[in-house]
């Protein structure tokens, strides 16, 4: 175990640690990763924007730096304001030569982000020509010496791109003082100037590339020379996700009785006020009746107790449970500043990676929990019952929030919180079911290693949002 996490932490240093300096210009070593290029290929409104934000919203989650290069910016930024698909006719040359120009600069740009710091940059652009892709396989493959992966999305369910229409392009950029039936109209015949020049990626002509080609949002999925670890991940996880739409409800356990009485970790019961909330939230989401709801709970007490009454099929997860506090289980903030004043500190400098000894991270936690969060990326309407640290860590993928903030996320107790999936994110509602309940949220103290403003038992959340 010890061995295994040393080598992951040297992996996740990443080769760039050991590359030019360490082995010279050029001498690309195979055991640690080369960055990758991920470039989308399709017509307008195939989702590659949707597959480009949600792929570096995981990727990122799971500690690979990751960020999308959208071409559509680039060229918003290179001409004034847009007026019609005539831009996009194949043979209006003065716009092509600007595409062109804007897809080398944004590759480019992408380029230069993995050297200096990243893992895998996305390019978001239709790259819809043979020609196209060999001049990115040029770039990217000979001239950078990087992996370069190509994602297509084939759709053919006008339901579906009318849908992806009305959701994501009526508010795009292009389109502010547009209606909605000329946005669509014009979006149309924008679709119809590339269809002209349209080459789906051949396996003969292209059998050189490395791509996955998706079909209606997954119906089915063709794999073709993949290469390596990330991107097997990468198809995996486009392999898991869909579009129908579908609310995920986290909420904490009710209060236990270590909550009361300060105390981390442990196994212990509901307090009165937490079988109060139990008894609330069965008649919650009872009221709310939720199509083939599932409940999931970690293995512990409090959780298992808190959905005692909600009538809904239910899973137990190991996974789900609260972070191990290691040798520091059972204790107060206090008695762990006092007993292990160097750990404390260290646990404020560095949240996110500090590990209790013999016990775990925020990091490990995200690897914990990647199971989970890719069995709920398939599922429909999921209640999901588990504990701070866990949620801040679920909450975290959805919202799309940074290492650095993670561990501070708020995740109240006797409150609801409600995502429900929107364009290219999630909407959030946090739904307070007035219970009271002692406050266990530590901020990040002013100075690291002091109890700071904490009151676990003499804070009240009455249950009113700030
Ligand atoms: C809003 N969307 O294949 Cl693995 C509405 N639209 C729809 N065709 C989308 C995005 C934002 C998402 C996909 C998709 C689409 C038209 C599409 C999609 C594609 C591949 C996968 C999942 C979803
Ligand atoms: O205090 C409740 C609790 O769930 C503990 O069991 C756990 O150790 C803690 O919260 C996690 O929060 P933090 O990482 O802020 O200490």
């Amino acid at each position: 175990m010890d061995i295994n996490r040393e080598i992951m932490d040297f992996k996740s240093l990443g080769w760039k640690f050991l590359s030019k300096e360490t082995f010279g210009d050029g001498e690309r070593v195979n055991y640690v990763n080369k960055p990758h290029v991920i470039a989308m290929v399709g017509l307008p409104a195939r989702g590659k924007t949707y597959i480009s934000k949600k792929l570096a919203r995981y990727l990122n989650w799971i500690g690979i730096f990751t960020k999308v290069y959208n071409l559509g910016e680039y060229r918003r930024n290179a001409t004034s304001a847009y007026k019609s698909h005539e831009f996009f006719r194949p043979d209006n040359q003065a716009a092509m030569a600007i595409r062109t120009e804007c897809a080398l600069r944004a590759l480019e740009d992408a380029c230069k982000w993995l050297q200096e710091k990243g893992e895998v940059a996305v390019f978001d652009a239709t790259n819809s020509t043979a020609e196209r892709r060999k001049m990115i396989h040029e770039i990217v493959v000979n001239k950078w010496g990087y992996k370069l992966f190509f994602v297509e999305s084939i759709c053919d369910d006008p339901q579906i791109i009318e849908q992806n229409i009305m959701e994501v392009k009526v508010s795009s950029p292009d389109y502010t003082n547009m209606n909605t039936d000329a946005v669509l109209r014009d979006f149309l015949l924008r679709i119809e100037h590339y269809q002209e020049k349209y080459q789906l990626l051949d396996e003969i002509i292209e059998k050189e590339l490395s791509y996955m080609k998706i079909y209606n949002t997954g119906e089915k999925v063709v794999v073709h020379k993949h290469e390596g670890h990330i991107q097997s991940r990468i198809v995996y996880y486009l392999m898991n996700i869909h579009i129908t739409p579908r609310t995920i409800y986290l909420t904490r356990h009710g209060e236990s009785e270590h909550n009361l009485a300060g105390l981390i970790g442990g196994d212990s019961d509901l307090s009165h006020r937490g079988y109060s909330y139990a008894k609330s939230l069965a008649k919650f989401i009872d009221q709310q009746q939720i199509e083939g709801l599932r409940v999931w709970t970690s293995r512990l007490k409090r959780a298992i107790q808190t959905v005692a009454d909600v009538p809904a099929p239910q899973e137990r997860w190991k996974a789900l449970n609260e972070i191990d506090a290691g040798i520091c289980d059972e204790m107060s903030y206090d008695q762990i500043a006092d007993k292990f004043p160097q750990d404390f500190k260290s646990r404020d400098m560095n949240k996110f990676y500090y590990r209790y000894p013999r016990g775990e991270s925020y990091e490990d936690l995200v690897a914990r929990l990647e199971p989970v969060i890719m069995e709920l990326e398939r599922q429909g309407n999921v209640l999901v019952v588990s504990h701070q640290a866990v949620l801040r860590c679920l909450l975290a993928y959805f919202l799309d929030k940074p290492a650095e903030e993670l561990p501070y996320l708020e995740v109240p107790l006797h409150t609801i919180i409600k995502l429900t999936p929107v364009a290219y994110g999630c909407k959030v509602e946090h739904i307070p079911l007035s219970i009271e309940a002692v406050d266990t949220h530590r901020p990040k103290p002013e100075v690291p290693g002091t109890v700071g403003i904490l009151g676990a038992t003499n804070t009240i959340n009455n249950g009113i949002e700030s």
